[in-house]
């Protein structure tokens, strides 16, 4: 087979990949022709093709834990659908889909459940994502139109990042960040609590308390107010902007805890800078005031008519690889579809005629949130869940986890065979999965690309529009569900979006409803709209989608976050992602490479919290919330401030039970969007009364069952850490059940006076898994001793011609810490670019540029002052 051209799966960058298929699995290259990318990968991406093959996959439907075939598992599910919806109405039943599905997957679910099932109860991950600039963008343009393209970051002359960790989660887009600056000295200033790697290429970070963004905007409207700032020509097409003003008049600056010199800096380039890009991402959506905090961001573009003009405007960057086409198709429960209004008569009078559906529904349906507290109290009491696992990434989700454990009748569509979701569920159908499936994603700037399948998908997976087409069938549906493919699938939904234009909507890609196969098969990368009624580009003019053409302004006033300090719950708790993971780890925990940079979950906790507390470095942390409870990895660092702390999502059930973060995160939503806060809840932090610590490498996976665990994959198998409030009485019967090794010869070392021991197990002569232990937090040369079988396992040491790497910095070129500081040190180099030569280390994808940048300071430092 040739070369494929598709889409990456991860972020909303949705760089263009090359896929070359090689028998068993593929090679993937970035591609050179794609808008988004031009050939660029980060990290991830590139990692792509270690994350493809049968490892870990749902093979084969599965009732009740049983595999079966496909046409006993979809009769059940249409079957207990249409019973429980026949008992207790459409309201009975709920959708939950996520923003990684193809917009055809995506289309096809929001037409069963809006049109044929009869309820709005169909919502998305999306809800914990994008909600709150859904809904701060139709307050302020009528519509959920996204002004900004990749384009104005090239062209920017000062891009503010707000809540939003572009060098890590966003790394293609921060490297045409870096581009701008290098050739023409754009600005960059990162607004945000924590000190993050993307603050590495800042000219000016703002480290301002948790929720206080609408204090600081409204603050910046206040003196673009004062300076005579506003665009006259353009303030005239906007209303509201007295009420906004006198609203932010009403505010301080004193939430932010800003030093009012840094306030001032940047104040200035704002203000005094014409080409401004205001960047957002979860620092400002996923808030108890977020859709707040995105209108006192529109609000100052708005005033000061930087909007819809080259390397001016708000862009909200979006998550998922097709966040953005969940929307277009109304994947939400209070939206219709082609950004029609559900709460619009004449647009489901429109819908219902050209979907020629029985009862559409006419109210908006239930939040994420609000779904699984309904599904909590038995009012849903069938449920669908689709590419996305909520036990682990929604709020309070030990409660999540019993009310999906409880529900009635729970189906989950995955590729995973384990995950915290699907080892819940009654009905498991198993998905193709990326490079198996064909479709489209929209990424953060409109642009449609195609994702292609280039391998066969393994058993009996199959693509999830027909999980929900085959359902429908059964259910009575057959004619408005007889797709024979995505193509069929995608004309009709542009077609739809013909009728929403013709009701002045902005998502029209009518153009694109007449596409022949052939055409769909090789559709480029497209930016919509096709078949704007008017061209340029949206908002320069001043006219928006609110019936009257005019824009908004609105106005906001700062709220604290909704959950409160109190005594036994001092810190506030910060969440959010790594550079190497993608969320709950289904598909990077596969990829060694990417492990390497970060293999277990942690906790940033500031010094002085950490001395206060007796919090030693490296040590485990007790976290306690209302809601739940984890025991996590100190990493003591003045990154986050004082009484704040950070900790990755990504860990899971299956990866480090007690990392399960969103234990700790309170349900509170912001009343407008419904998104949830999971920024800002509150917690306890006290040291773990670990008896000991223990590191583990096996060539097979471990089964451990200790009070803390966290495996990952290691280039040899898989690796953990290990630590318990007890110690065994007998440490090699301990190891032979982790390891699953009843027979093989043991070899051991151990001082129980000091609390130390040292295991390995050989089988056929081969070293196949060893355990160290000691009375604290270990300090082994653990990228070493994952080289399993090629260590000493009774010295732990690496042998003097093979130094320690440490944690792998560079996953490209498997590049450590300490091979980067030696080569500093020792060979006197002073800039990433002398590092990359020496080393490669940063010079494939670049996402590690930042960290090495930040590995670099003190020699920097010490040349300066020389
Ligand atoms: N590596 C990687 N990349 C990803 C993903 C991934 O899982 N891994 N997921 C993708 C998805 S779905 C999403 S939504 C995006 C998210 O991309 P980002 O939003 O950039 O990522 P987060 O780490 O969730 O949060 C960003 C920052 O918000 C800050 N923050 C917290 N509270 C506040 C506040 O009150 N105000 C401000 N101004 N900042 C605050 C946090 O300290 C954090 O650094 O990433 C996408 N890209
Ligand atoms: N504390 C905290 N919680 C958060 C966040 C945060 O910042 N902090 N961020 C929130 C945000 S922005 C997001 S987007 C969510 C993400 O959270 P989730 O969507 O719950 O996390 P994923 O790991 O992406 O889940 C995707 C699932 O789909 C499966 N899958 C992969 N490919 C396919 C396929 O082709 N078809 C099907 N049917 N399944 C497939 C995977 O195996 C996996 O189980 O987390 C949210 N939760
Ligand atoms: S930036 Fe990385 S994760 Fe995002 S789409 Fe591009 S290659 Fe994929
Ligand atoms: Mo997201």
């Amino acid at each position: 087979m040739s070369e494929v051209r598709s889409t990456c799966p991860y972020c909303g960058v949705g760089c263009g990949v090359i896929l070359t298929p090689d028998g068993e699995g593929l090679s993937v290259r970035g591609d050179p022709d794609h808008p988004a990318n031009r050939g660029r990968l980060c990290s991830k991406g590139s990692a792509l093709a270690e994350t493809v093959g049968a490892e870990g996959r749902l093979l084969a439907p599965r009732i009740g834990g049983h595999e079966t075939d496909w046409d006993t598992a979809l009769d059940r599910v249409a079957d207990r659908f249409a019973a429980t919806i026949a008992e207790h109405g459409p309201d009975s039943v709920a959708f939950y889909a996520s923003g990684q599905m193809l917009t055809e997957d995506y289309y096809v679910a929001n037409k069963f459940m809006k049109g044929f099932v009869g309820t709005a109860n169909i919502d998305t991950n999306s809800r914990l994502c994008m909600a709150s600039t859904v809904a701060g963008h139709k307050r302020a343009f009528g519509t959920d139109t996204v002004p900004g393209t990749y384009e104005d970051l090239d062209q920017a002359d000062l891009v503010v990042l707000v809540g939003s960790n572009l060098a890590w989660c966003h790394p293609v887009l921060h490297q045409r960040v870096l581009a701008a600056k290098a050739a023409r000295g754009t600005k960059i200033i990162v607004v945000d609590p924590r000190r993050t790697a993307t603050c590495d290429g800042a000219d000016l970070h703002l480290p301002l308390h948790i929720g206080s963004d609408v204090a600081l905007f409204n603050a910046l409207l206040r003196e673009i107010a004062e300076t005579g700032a506003f665009d006259p020509g353009y303030v005239d097409r906007v209303d509201g902007l007295e009420a906004a003003l006198a609203a932010a008049r009403t505010d301080s600056l004193e939430p932010t805890g800003l030093a009012p010199d840094l306030v001032d800096r940047f104040f200035r380039l704002w203000i005094g800078t014409d080409k401004v890009v205001t960047v957002f991402s979860q620092g400002v959506n996923q808030s108890s005031s977020g859709t707040d905090k995105v209108n006192a961001i529109l609000n100052c573009h708005l005033a000061t008519g930087r909007i819809g003009k080259p390397g001016q405007g708000p862009l909200s960057v979006t998550g998922q690889p097709n966040a953005m086409g969940g929307r277009e198709v109304g994947g939400l429960s209070n939206t219709l579809a082609c950004h029609l209004d559900i709460e619009v008569p004449a647009h489901r009078a429109a819908v219902a005629e050209f979907w020629d559906a029985p009862r559409l529904a006419s109210a908006p349906g239930l939040k994420a949130v609000e779904m699984f507290r309904a599904v909590a109290s038995g009012r849903i009491k069938a449920l669908w869940i689709m590419h996305t696992n909520p036990a682990a990434t929604l709020p309070e989700a030990d409660a999540v986890r019993a009310a999906i454990a409880a529900c009635d009748f729970t189906v989950v569509s995955d590729i995973t065979a384990d995950t915290d979701t699907a080892r819940l569920a009654d009905v498991l159908l198993p998905a193709a999965a990326w490079a198996e499936k064909d479709g489209t994603v929209t990424n953060s700037d409109r642009t449609i690309s195609r994702q292609r399948a280039a391998l066969a998908g393994p058993g009996r997976a199959r693509p999830d529009w027909w999980h929900v087409a085959q359902v429908a069938r059964r259910m009575g549906h057959k004619a408005a569900f007889d797709y024979d493919g995505p193509a069929e699938i995608f004309r009709e939904h542009a077609a739809l979006s013909g009728i929403a234009g013709g009701f002045g909507r902005d998502f029209d890609i009518s153009a694109l409803a007449d596409l022949s196969d052939g055409a769909y098969a090789d559709l480029a990368p497209t930016r919509w709209p096709v078949a704007a009624k008017r061209g340029g580009r949206f908002f320069a003019d001043g006219r928006s989608f609110h019936a009257d053409g005019r824009m908004r302004m609105v106005p906001v006033t700062w709220r604290a976050p909704a959950a409160k300090h109190e005594p036994r719950f001092p810190f506030r708790l910060n969440t959010g992602r790594v550079r190497d993971h993608w969320h709950t780890m289904t598909r990077t925990g596969r990829s060694a490479r990417l492990s390497a940079h970060l293999a277990e979950p942690f906790v940033e906790i500031h010094p002085c919290d950490a001395a206060r507390l007796g919090i030693a470095a490296d040590t485990l942390v007790d976290l306690s919330a209302p809601t739940g409870r984890a025991i996590l990895r100190a990493t003591v660092t003045d990154a986050v401030q004082p009484g704040t702390l950070f900790a990755p999502m990504h860990w899971t059930g299956e990866t480090a039970p007690s990392g399960r973060i969103d234990a700790l995160v309170a349900g509170a939503t912001d009343p407008v969007s419904g998104q949830p806060e999971s920024k800002a809840s509150v917690c306890a932090a006290r040291p773990f009364a670990a008896a000991w610590y223990g590191f583990a490498v096996s060539a097979a996976p471990m089964a451990p069952s200790c009070d803390y665990w966290a495996v990952a994959r290691s280039a040899t198998g898989w690796r953990a850490e290990l630590a318990g409030r007890d110690a065994p009485q007998d440490w090699e019967a301990a190891a032979r059940t982790l390891f699953d090794l009843p027979a093989a010869e043991a070899q051991v070392l151990s001082d129980p006076a000091r609390g130390i021991a040292r295991l390995a197990f050989r089988e056929e002569g081969r070293l196949a898994a060893a355990l160290f232990v000691g009375p604290g937090p270990l300090g082994l040369m653990r990228d070493y001793l994952a080289t399993l079988p090629e260590i000493d396992p009774l010295t732990g040491r690496a042998p003097a011609d093979r130094p320690d790497p440490g944690p792998i910095l560079c996953s490209c070129f498997g590049v450590g810490v300490n091979t980067i500081l030696t080569a500093i040190e020792t060979d006197g180099l002073l800039s990433v670019e002398a590092v990359g030569v020496a080393l490669s280390a940063g010079t494939n994808c670049g996402s590690c540029r930042p960290e090495i940048a930040a590995l670099l300071a003190p020699a920097q430092g010490r040349e300066a002052a020389e």
